[in-house]
C-alpha cells in the first residue's frame, strides 16, 4: 500500500470513530449511513440490489439501457464523467456502453479507498481503452480535480441509486451545489431519484423477507467492534424499518433489545429497552418536490425518465 491509500484509510478510521461517538452522545442516538458500506457492508448493499422486493436498483438499470441513445447526446466527444460515490461497477458499466468512446476520463470518486482499487482493477480489465482516475474522497463535500480533468473539459456528474434520498434535505441541497462546483457551469448531471409510491411496495424494499437490509444496517455495530474496541453485543439489537408517511421517508433503525451499556474504546454508552439508533434514511420523491431540491442548489430539471410505473426516475440537471 502507498502512503497515499494509508493516509486515506487512517482518515477513514477516525472519521469513522469521531462519528460513531458523536452520533450515539446525542440524545436521539444516530450514526451516518456513510459509514455503512466497508467490504462486507458494500458486499451485503449488492445483495440487496438483488432482492426481489429492491425495486430500484433493476428499475434504473432498464430506464438507463432504455435511454442510452438519449444519454449519449448529452456527452460530447472528450467529456469527463464523474461518478459520485461508486458503490457498484454496474450501472456505470450499462452507461460506458453507450458513452465510453466519448470520454476521456471517467473519474470514479469513493470514501472507500479499497474498494476503488478493487472496482478500477475490474473496470480496467473489461475496459482497456478506457482511462480511469479514481479519487478516494468524501464526495459529500467539494474535493480538488486534477487540473488535466477539469478545466475546459466538458464534465457529466453520474450519481445513480437515488443516494441523495439517504441525505437530509440541507445536506441533500449542499451537495448538490458541491456537485456543481465539480461540474462547472456547463456540465450536467445524470441522478437516479426513487419516487414517492405506496407503503405496499416501498417498507418491504427496505425489510426483505431475507434478513439481508436488517444484515446490511447491523453491520455498523459489527464494523465497530471490528474496527474501534467497542463492545455491541448484536443479538441485543433488532433491525426496524418504518415509513414516516408525511414525509415520504423510511427509516432504518437498529432498536436495542435490553438495557445495556456498551463501551467505545474509552466512552460507555447507555440504552434502555427500545431506543433506537437511527442509521439511515431513504426519502422519495415526487417530480415537484425532487424540482424544488434541484432549484435550491441551482439547479434545473432538464429531462426526466421513467419506467412505466412510475417507480423510479432518472432526471438530467443542468446549472
Ligand atoms: C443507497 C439509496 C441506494 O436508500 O435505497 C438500501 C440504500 N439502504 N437499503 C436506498 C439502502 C438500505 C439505498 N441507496
Amino acid at each position: 500500500m502507498d502512503a497515499d491509500a494509508r493516509l486515506t484509510l487512517a482518515a477513514d478510521h477516525d472519521t469513522f470513530r469521531d462519528d460513531i461517538v458523536a452520533g450515539l452522545s446525542r440524545p436521539e442516538k444516530s450514526l451516518p449511513p456513510k459509514h455503512l458500506y466497508d467490504d462486507r457492508g458494500s458486499a451485503l448493499f449488492d445483495q440487496i440490489c438483488e432482492l426481489p422486493e429492491y425495486y430500484p436498483t433493476r428499475t434504473e438499470k432498464a430506464i438507463l439501457r432504455r435511454r442510452l441513445p438519449e444519454l449519449r447526446s448529452l456527452v460530447p466527444d472528450g467529456s469527463v464523467l464523474i461518478e459520485f460515490g461508486s458503490g457498484s461497477s454496474e450501472k456505470i458499466r450499462l452507461l460506458l456502453e453507450g458513452i465510453e468512446d466519448r470520454l476521456f476520463s471517467y473519474v470514479p470518486v469513493d470514501i472507500s479507498a479499497e474498494y476503488l482499487g478493487y472496482v478500477n482493477d475490474e473496470l480496467q480489465r473489461d475496459y482497456p481503452q478506457l482511462r480511469i482516475d479514481p479519487i478516494a474522497a468524501d464526495f459529500t463535500k467539494p474535493f480538488p480535480l486534477p487540473s488535466e480533468l477539469s478545466g475546459t473539459r466538458h464534465r457529466v456528474g453520474f450519481f445513480p441509486g437515488s443516494t441523495i434520498g439517504n441525505f437530509e434535505r440541507s445536506e441533500a441541497v449542499d451537495m448538490l451545489r458541491a456537485f456543481t462546483t465539480e461540474l462547472g457551469t456547463h456540465g450536467g448531471l445524470i441522478i437516479g431519484v426513487d419516487l414517492l409510491k405506496s407503503p405496499e411496495i416501498i417498507l418491504p424494499a427496505y425489510d426483505d423477507s431475507q434478513g439481508v437490509t436488517a444484515a446490511f444496517i447491523g453491520n455498523i455495530l459489527q464494523r465497530a467492534n471490528m474496527e474501534l474496541d467497542a463492545d455491541f453485543d448484536v443479538d441485543r439489537f433488532e433491525y426496524r424499518a418504518e415509513f414516516v408517511e408525511e414525509h415520504g421517508r423510511i427509516d432504518m433503525c437498529m432498536v436495542s433489545t435490553a438495557n445495556q451499556c456498551v463501551s467505545i474504546d474509552d466512552t460507555e454508552i447507555e440504552f434502555s429497552e427500545g431506543e433506537s439508533i437511527h442509521v439511515s434514511s431513504s426519502r422519495k420523491f415526487t417530480f415537484d418536490s425532487f424540482a424544488k431540491l434541484a432549484a435550491e442548489a441551482g439547479l434545473r430539471v432538464d429531462e426526466i425518465w421513467t419506467d412505466p410505473e412510475e417507480l423510479f426516475s432518472v432526471q438530467y440537471l443542468v446549472a
